[in-house]
């Protein structure tokens, strides 16, 4: 059994539609999915426990305040701007100030939020609206209330019931349905709290960018994905390629382990098992998962058909093979009649 740190409020978020190349799609990252998640960890008999809340400082840690400020105060600021009468209820950004738009001239803060917005999130499907920000709030307060337990030794392996996600979050922009980088904040809790070699690995059908861009100098803390190939076009399209590696003190701690569309349960399982070899040989004393269960043959979100006994086997290695203190936070999974199943296999292997 395995310990399930939740909170009720990681529903309050309903992001209703994801405007995608222009167009509002029926929203798939819906608060359905805690529920179908918790029953069938109930079901299972795992003993649930309630996420204690966090200051907002303890966000910090990895998020530029800005971002952490942006997302507290854009709903509001959106409700006082008159977009809802525009027919707009939702945070979405419109003009995205990139890098390659300033060139050398130094940028101002947009003073509207309708501008702000995609200063702070990269694509236009990962609205904010009503209850959003207290679920992100909660969503980060389950990943480090997951972490402490295994500080303080209460338990050696824990499962946060994140959501929204938070693995495409980097220090400073949002995007990829994730709004704060749980992992990210479980991963650095367990160095502040004396693990100094900890490793991220990620099973998300998609390449965990943010986490991946957090640490990616850091040698400290090792980031290993296995995930859908960006360069098939895949979200997050222009990272999560097998030849980044790290850079700086952090060279050599990254791995990246990109799969072509179809491939099934056997690249992928070969893909966790070099990714748990490469945690266990640098000497990680604690491992965070970023469980995305997307990669399953029936999810809408990605093409990796692996199957129910995939995610078991793939929780007999990394869970029971690698046996660290562990943390596991919950990322992706959208199809909801197999979404609780899923996890349940992973938590049980
Ligand atoms: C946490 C996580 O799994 N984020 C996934 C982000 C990828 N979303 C990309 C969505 C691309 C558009 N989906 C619309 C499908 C239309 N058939
Ligand atoms: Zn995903």
């Amino acid at each position: 059994m395995i310990p399930v740190v939740w909170s009720v409020a990681t529903k309050l978020h309903r992001p209703e539609r994801e405007v995608w190349i222009g167009m509002p799609l029926d929203g798939s990252e819906l608060p359905e999915r805690v529920t179908a998640i918790e029953q069938a960890l109930r079901a299972a008999n795992h003993p649930f426990l309630k996420a204690e809340q966090h200051l907002e400082e303890a966000l910090e840690t990895v998020h530029a305040p800005e971002l952490v400020r942006h997302l507290a105060t854009a709903y509001d600021a959106w409700l006082g701007g008159g977009f809802v009468e525009h027919g707009q209820d939702r945070v979405v950004p419109y003009f995205f100030p990139t890098a390659a738009m300033l060139g050398p001239i130094p940028a101002t803060r947009a003073s509207s939020v309708h501008a702000r917005a995609g200063e702070f999130c990269y694509d236009t499907m990962t609205t904010v609206g009503p209850g959003s920000w207290e679920a992100i709030r909660a969503a980060a307060d389950c990943a480090l209330t997951a972490a402490e337990l295994v500080l303080d030794g209460r338990a050696t392996q824990t499962y946060a019931l994140c959501r929204p996600p938070g693995h495409h979050v980097t220090k400073g922009a949002h995007g990829g349905s994730c709004y704060l980088n749980n992992a990210a904040l479980a991963a650095q809790r367990l160095v502040s709290g004396g693990h100094e070699r900890v490793a991220v690995i990620d099973v998300d059908a998609h390449h965990g960018n943010g986490t991946a861009a957090i640490f990616y100098e850091r040698p400290d803390v090792f980031y290993g994905s296995v995930h859908v190939d960006p360069g098939a076009g895949w979200f997050p399209h222009v990272v999560g390629h097998a030849t980044e590696t790290g850079a700086g003190a952090g060279t050599g701690t990254t791995l990246n382990v990109p799969l072509a569309p179809g491939s099934g349960d056997m690249p992928f399982l070969q893909g966790v098992q070099a990714l748990a070899e490469a945690a266990h040989e640098r000497g990680s004393t604690a491992l965070v998962v970023s469980l995305g269960v997307d990669a399953a043959s029936d999810d809408p979100e990605s093409p990796l058909e692996v199957t129910l006994d995939g995610y078991r086997e793939a929780g007999t290695l990394l869970l029971g093979q690698l046996a660290l203190p562990s943390v596991v936070v919950q990322e992706g999974g959208y199809h909801l009649p197999t979404l609780g199943a899923l996890v349940s296999a992973f938590v049980a292997g």
